[in-house]
């Protein structure tokens, strides 16, 4: 065996972390470039359902701290497209894939945000869901992308605090707020599920990820571990989760469910979601107009750099 692949296979079998200057695999390079540009256009396009809020946000307080979390989900993307870099590829490379519809973002984004409950859902169960999948990934075999996860996770269990905090007052609210709190949690209950990807069979990138330790753990386990976590805390809420066979199993130690509805999922996935049309049309225009920003910053970097020298 080459001497490259053979020190490749050892960092692997070893759970040490690949770095930018080692020697991979072109498919694990590729593999890891999809994945990793893919999560950062989601945390970038995620930021437009909440950011709808800002100037709604039905208090100084509550606004403040949905302002906090939306320029963390921000700064999440930035890690992220830096993180791909250091594998070769460049932000604009990526940018121009998203706008082409050659990238994916998370299918959750592509559903409205149609009033305050939806920003507590989106916190407690979006978030909820990011979190389980991103602490898995803490252990990736990637050094740059489970390091950035590291920062990461602390900051998505504020968002997922926060989220909760709004569930928990609308909740314990009047009886309208409650039922709103209610309404929310039936309309992202599902699609929140999906956001970890199709089952295990049927999930493409799946195998040849786990092999890499690029993912440590199924599409499947990582849903079924959110589910065992959400459930208790909508109980906790006195909210219902839409799913009548969502019920404790004793023999398999975990909540049932009920089949998913694949075809919405694959739909929305492939651009045909509520929102999928105006998420990237706002993501193109704030691109487009805000190109002199780039323009300046790149001359005044060549500027410093001519004095420099
Ligand atoms: N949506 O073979 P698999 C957040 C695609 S961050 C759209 O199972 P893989 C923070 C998949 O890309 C949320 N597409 O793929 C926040 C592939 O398509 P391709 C994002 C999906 O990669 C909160 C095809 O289906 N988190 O929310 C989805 O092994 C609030 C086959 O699927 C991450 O990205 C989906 N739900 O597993 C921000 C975490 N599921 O590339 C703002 C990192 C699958 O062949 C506000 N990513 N597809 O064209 C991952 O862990 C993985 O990429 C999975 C998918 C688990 C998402």
């Amino acid at each position: 065996m080459d001497k490259y692949q053979a020190a490749f296979d050892a960092i692997i079998e070893k759970d040490d972390r690949v770095e930018p200057r080692d020697w991979m695999p072109d498919d694990y390079r590729n593999n890891l470039i999809r994945q990793i540009s893919q999560h950062a256009h989601s945390e970038v396009i995620g930021m437009q359902p909440e950011g709808n809020w800002l100037l709604r946000a039905p208090s100084l307080r509550s606004k403040q701290v949905l302002l906090a979390k939306i320029q963390d989900e921000g700064g999440h993307g930035l890690y992220l497209y830096s993180v791909a870099e250091t594998l070769g590829v460049s932000r604009e490379e990526m940018i121009d894939q998203l706008h082409e519809g050659k990238a994916k973002y998370s299918s959750i984004f592509n559903y409205p945000a149609l009033n305050w409950a939806d920003i507590g859902a989106i916190g407690w169960l979006v978030d909820g869901a990011a979190i389980v999948n991103q602490v898995s990934l803490q252990r990736t075999s990637y050094g740059p992308y489970s390091r950035g996860m590291i920062r990461i996770c602390k900051e998505e269990s504020f968002h997922q605090r926060q989220g909760y905090e709004i569930m928990l007052h609308m909740a314990k609210g009047t009886p309208e707020q409650k039922e709103m709190a209610q309404d929310a949690l039936n309309r992202f209950w599902f699609p929140s599920l999906m956001m970890f990807g199709p089952h295990d069979a049927d999930s493409a990138h799946s195998s040849k990820a786990m092999q890499w330790k690029i993912k440590r753990e199924s599409n499947d386990t990582l849903r079924q571990k959110f589910i065992d976590k959400t459930v208790p805390q909508a109980e906790f809420l006195g909210l219902t989760v839409p799913d009548p066979n969502c019920k404790w199993n004793e023999e398999t130690g975990h909540y049932d469910h009920s089949p998913f509805d694949w075809d919405e999922f694959w739909a929305v996935v492939n651009g045909n979601g509520p929102c999928n049309k105006e998420r990237l049309d706002h993501h193109k225009k704030a691109h487009n107009d805000n190109a002199w920003v780039r323009e300046a910053a790149v001359a005044y970097a060549k500027k410093t750099e001519s004095t420099l020298v």
